[in-house]
């Protein structure tokens, strides 16, 4: 009988020491991507991250089988010309935060994509996260002119966009 109340209490404190430390979390919404021509080098792809946690995390890498690899760029205006660069440590996901990847701004860069991407479809990737587990993201392809989004262009070798 002892040993039961026992064996209860100690479940119990594990189920609350459990509920107050949740696991990291962070949300994504609005993963899409434009519709590309066959053979183009370099497709771009938009999110937004919230983390919904209570401490900071950060986007370290994407991982998917739909290109050669997926890099995190950011962008910048030099000289009326957006340059993107490689965010070599990852994106910061402060505790709270709306962190939105859009065009003109900071972006998933699928390069070398396997295959053209076709509107209606969808390209599934894997966040890599600091402290979040790993999540599997389905970006929405839409088409070419489906947003008045402002072009971005790339200077990047090889890349003629
Ligand atoms: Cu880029």
């Amino acid at each position: 009988m002892l040993k039961t109340l026992c064996i209860a209490a100690l479940l119990s404190l594990a189920l609350f020491a459990h509920a107050a430390t949740p696991a990291p979390t962070v949300q994504v919404q609005q993963a899409w991507m434009r519709a590309s021509p066959p053979h183009a080098p370099t497709a771009a792809g938009y999110l937004t991250l919230v983390n919904t946690g209570t401490q900071a995390d950060r986007l370290l890498s994407v991982s998917s089988e739909a290109a050669e690899r997926v890099e995190l760029h950011g962008s910048e205006l030099q000289g009326g010309v957006m340059r993107m660069r490689m965010l070599g440590d990852g994106l910061a996901l402060p505790a709270g935060a709306r962190v939105a990847l859009a065009p003109s701004g900071t972006h998933l860069m699928f390069i070398a994509p396997r295959q053209p991407l076709v509107a209606g479809q969808t390209v599934r990737a894997i966040l890599h996260f600091e402290h979040a587990a790993p999540q599997v993201v389905d970006f929405q392809v839409l088409l070419l002119d489906a947003t008045a989004a402002p072009s971005h262009h790339h200077d990047m070798p090889g890349s003629k966009m």
